[in-house]
């Protein structure tokens, strides 16, 4: 299925006035606020966030899986749903592989079909936390890490083997997540684990082409439950380091333990230059996967708020940061939860981007704390939404892309074409 500009544009014609409206009026609050609304807008339309090809079919719990009917069977009909939540939203420019669920077997026509709808090809994905078909060692105890030097070798060579599928598409960067870990005491030895990760880390980047960066993912706990080799940021940027100046850490919003200060870590990361990725989600509990901005938007604003600071004050020469979706449950159609994620990361965005920071250093040197807060918690609670509304449709996306998305009976639609039990590879 394929939406049509003049569609969208015609849709967009009974909302035209009442954006017009109440664009300029938060353009002029704005203005006697010292803030040129013309340059957020510009930040919000060049901002593009990557969809994993896991997340266009319903997302499973290890308790069960609900398809959503019309769901993409193949890697080209994946980049079709990411190209009809890029045309109504204009920001899901890119696409995350992850391999192998989704190994192209024709690269040339994967990267032709994606840049007809504007997709580049963002981090290509490893997997070694799960067995497959063909592969001689099992990961059942680890991958990466693990005590027998043939398993570690495997897994090297899968790593090794996405860069090269990554290549061919374009992509420039690799994204290492190890579920690699124990669940009981005394299963594995701590720093023998740690130092096989980071000899096996090592090799990898040594295939890693010079534009390449490689992330380094972290997760305190799952699958297992007494401890992960990679459990943190300080572990991520210990093996970043070990490797060279092309390892970066990926922050994944939830990969922490409960109340954990992303935000701090956040500055941290960019202080020494070391943040490479960032994958969005949202949680109550744990690593729940829940959609970005759905249970803590307060938190989501304030992270944003480190990120355009590091990216304003960027000492360390921290690189433009790859971002990318990652949640998964079994309750929304897939795309409209990707068109809610995105709207929600261009919010807070938005918000952090209002932020007097002046006049917060100024505050902070003052000890006026209260002051402060009120200075974060004014950008927190500006309706950014006409910025955002503009945003999309100077890119002649939809002024509204869920109402737009149900108006196309898009869902339907993809069930006509592709059937109601179609079940997308992933999760
Ligand atoms: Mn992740």
């Amino acid at each position: 299925m394929i939406i049509s500009k003049d569609k969208i544009q015609d849709l967009n014609q009974k909302g035209l006035a009442e954006q017009a409206e109440s664009f300029g009026f938060l353009k002029l609050a704005l203005d006697k606020k010292g803030v040129d609304a013309e340059t957020i807008v510009q930040h919000l339309a060049d901002f593009q966030v990557a969809i994993p090809s896991w997340a266009l079919g319903a997302g499973g719990t290890r308790f069960g899986r609900f398809s959503a009917g019309g769901e993409p069977s193949t890697l080209e009909q994946k980049i079709e749903d990411i190209g009809l939540i890029h045309c109504l939203t204009q920001t899901a420019g890119a696409v995350s592989l992850h391999i192998p669920w989704d190994i192209p077997s024709d690269p040339e026509a994967i990267k032709q079909l994606a840049d007809s709808h504007g997709i580049a090809f963002d981090a290509v994905n490893s997997n070694t936390f799960q067995n497959q078909a063909d592969q001689t060692f099992s990961y059942k105890y680890g991958s990466l890490a693990d005590r027998q030097q043939a398993v570690r070798e495997q897994a090297i060579a899968h790593n090794q083997e996405v860069i090269r599928i990554g290549k061919a598409l374009g992509s420039q960067s690799l994204t290492v997540w190890l579920a690699d870990g124990a669940s009981f005491p005394g299963q594995n030895n701590f720093r023998k684990s740690l130092q096989h990760t980071q000899r096996a880390l090592q090799e990898i980047y040594s295939e890693l082409p010079a534009d390449w960066r490689m992330f380094i993912e972290y997760k305190p706990y799952e699958p297992y439950f007494y401890s992960t080799v990679i459990q943190d940021w300080g572990t991520s940027l210990l093996l970043a380091e070990g490797c060279g100046e092309k390892a970066f850490c990926l922050v994944d919003l939830g990969h922490h333990l409960p109340n954990t200060n992303i935000e701090q870590i956040v500055a941290t990361l960019m202080m020494k230059g070391k943040l490479g990725g960032f994958h969005f989600n949202d949680s109550k509990y744990g690593d729940d996967d829940l959609t970005v901005g759905s249970i803590k938007p307060y938190q989501l604003f304030l992270i944003f708020n480190e990120l355009v600071y590091g990216m304003n004050n960027n000492e360390a020469n921290n690189p433009p940061l790859a971002w990318m979706i990652d949640a998964s449950h079994n309750l929304k159609d897939p795309l409209e939860d990707l068109i809610q994620s995105l709207e929600a990361i261009q919010l807070a965005y938005a918000q952090a981007l209002l932020v007097n920071t002046p006049a917060l250093e100024e505050a902070q040197i003052q000890n006026d704390v209260v002051l402060g807060q009120e200075l974060l918690q004014d950008a927190y609670r500006t309706d950014v939404r006409p910025l955002i509304r503009e945003a999309r449709l100077r890119r002649q996306g939809a002024l509204d892309p869920i109402a737009a998305y149900r108006s196309f009976d898009v869902r339907n639609e993809l069930v006509r074409e592709r059937g109601l039990k179609t079940v997308a590879t992933g999760l």
